[in-house]
C-alpha cells in the first residue's frame, strides 16, 4: 500500500502542473465503467477546486451498460466524444483508469498527456508523461482520487461519494476481488457520504429488450473445456456486455476461468475472467493478443481488443480458432473436449 506521504507529495506535484492553466481535457477508457467515470469526475472536482480549471471529460466508444448509463444520468455528465473535440481548445491532457497505448482509450496518439492516474501496471509510455500516479496494488482508481480529493481537503459532495463508491464496489466486486486496505478505507468512508438508495436504483436499473436476446445468444453458444468456460457474442452494440456475461458465467461452481468474445467497431473484443489464484489474468490476455493487438487488466479480470482486418466470417472464424487455442493451451493444460453449457 502507498504510504498517505506519497499521495502528499503526489499533490503538490498535481498543482504545480495546473497551475496557470485554464483547460484540461479528461479521456476516459472509450467504453467507460464506473472507476472510469467516476475518477474522470474526481479528477474534474480536483482540478476546479484546486486550480479553477475548467475540464471536459471524453472517450472513444460509448457508455453501454444499463447502470453505467443511469450513473452518467445521475451525474448529470455531459460526456464529449473525443473525435468530435478540437484538440487545440485544451491545455491540459489527463487520462485515468487506463494509459496510453493500451488501445482501450481513444487519446490521440501525438498526445502526451500531461497527467496519468491509474491502477493496471505502468507501460513504458507512461513514464515519460510530466505527471504519473499509478497504483496496481490498488482495486480501483477512484480509490487514489478519493485520496488527493481528502489530502486537498476538497469537499466530496454526495453524488460523487455516491460515485466513487460504486467505483470501488464495481471494480472490486465488493471488496473481494484485487483490493487492499486503501480500497477499504476510502470504502468506508464514502460509504458514510453515499446516497445508498440512488446507488441500489443504479445497479438495478434497466435494460433495453436486446439485453436478453444477447444473453440467450451468449448462453447457446457458450463451451464448456474442463475448467473453463468460453462463448462469443458475436457483432454486439454494446461492448460492456462481453464483461457482464463474463462476470456471470463465472459463477457456475465447476468453472475458474472464463473467456467471452464479441464484435465491436472493427475489433474483436475479449474478456478474461478467473479465481485461480497463482495465476494472472493480465498475463494470459497478452497471450492471447501477442503481436495481433492490445490488452491488460488485473490479476482476476483482464481484458484486450485485436483490429479486424476485414468484416468476413473467414477472418473472423480464423481469429477466433486462433484466440481459443491460445487462450485453452494456457489455461486447460491437457486438451479435452468441449461441451455446451446449456442444452439447447
Ligand atoms: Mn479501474
Amino acid at each position: 500500500m502507498t504510504p498517505p506521504s506519497q499521495t502528499e507529495s503526489k499533490l503538490a506535484q498535481f498543482k504545480t502542473i495546473l497551475e496557470g492553466h485554464k483547460t484540461m481535457l479528461v479521456v476516459m477508457q472509450d467504453n467507460p465503467d464506473p472507476d472510469s467515470i467516476a475518477a474522470a469526475v474526481a479528477l474534474r472536482k480536483l482540478a476546479n477546486t484546486l486550480a479553477n480549471t475548467q475540464c471536459s471529460i471524453a472517450h472513444g466508444g460509448t457508455v453501454g451498460r444499463g447502470e453505467n448509463r443511469a450513473l452518467v444520468r445521475y451525474l448529470g455528465l455531459n460526456l464529449r466524444q473525443i473525435d468530435q473535440l478540437d484538440m487545440k481548445q485544451f491545455e491540459l491532457f489527463a487520462i485515468v483508469d487506463t494509459q496510453p497505448g493500451t488501445g482501450n482509450n481513444s487519446m490521440p496518439v501525438e498526445i502526451e498527456p500531461d497527467i496519468v492516474i491509474d491502477h493496471h501496471i505502468c507501460r513504458k509510455m507512461t513514464r515519460h508523461c510530466r505527471f504519473t500516479d499509478v497504483r496496481n496494488k490498488y482495486g480501483a482508481t477512484a480509490t487514489i482520487l478519493y485520496e488527493y480529493l481528502t489530502e486537498a481537503g476538497v469537499q466530496i459532495d454526495v453524488p460523487l461519494a455516491t460515485a466513487l463508491l460504486y467505483a470501488i464496489r464495481s471494480d472490486t466486486q465488493d471488496l473481494g476481488r484485487d483490493s487492499t486496505k486503501a480500497d477499504m478505507e476510502a470504502f468506508s468512508q464514502l460509504y458514510q457520504l453515499a446516497n445508498k438508495r440512488v446507488l441500489s436504483e443504479i445497479q438495478r436499473g434497466k435494460v433495453s429488450r436486446d439485453y436478453y436476446q444477447m444473453m440467450a445468444d451468449a448462453l447457446k453458444n457458450a463451451q464448456v473445456f474442463a475448467n473453463a468456460i468460453v462463448t462469443n457474442l458475436g457483432q454486439i452494440e454494446n461492448p460492456d456486455m462481453i464483461a457482464e456475461v463474463a462476470d456471470i458465467l463465472l459463477r457456475d461452481d465447476q468453472t475458474n476461468w472464463v473467456m467471452v468474445t464479441g464484435y465491436f467497431k472493427h475489433k474483436m473484443i475479449v474478456s478474461l475472467r478467473t479465481y485461480e489464484e497463482n495465476v494472472r489474468a493480465d498475463k494470459i490476455i497478452h497471450g492471447i493478443v501477442a503481436r495481433k493487438g492490445t490488452g491488460g487488466g488485473h490479476p482476476s479480470y483482464a481484458g484486450g481488443q485485436i483490429p479486424l482486418k476485414d468484416n468476413t466470417k473467414r477472418t473472423k472464424d480464423r481469429l477466433e480458432k486462433t484466440v481459443l487455442s491460445r487462450f485453452l493451451k494456457q489455461v486447460v493444460k491437457d486438451s479435452v473436449p468441449k461441451q455446451p453449457l446449456i442444452q439447447k
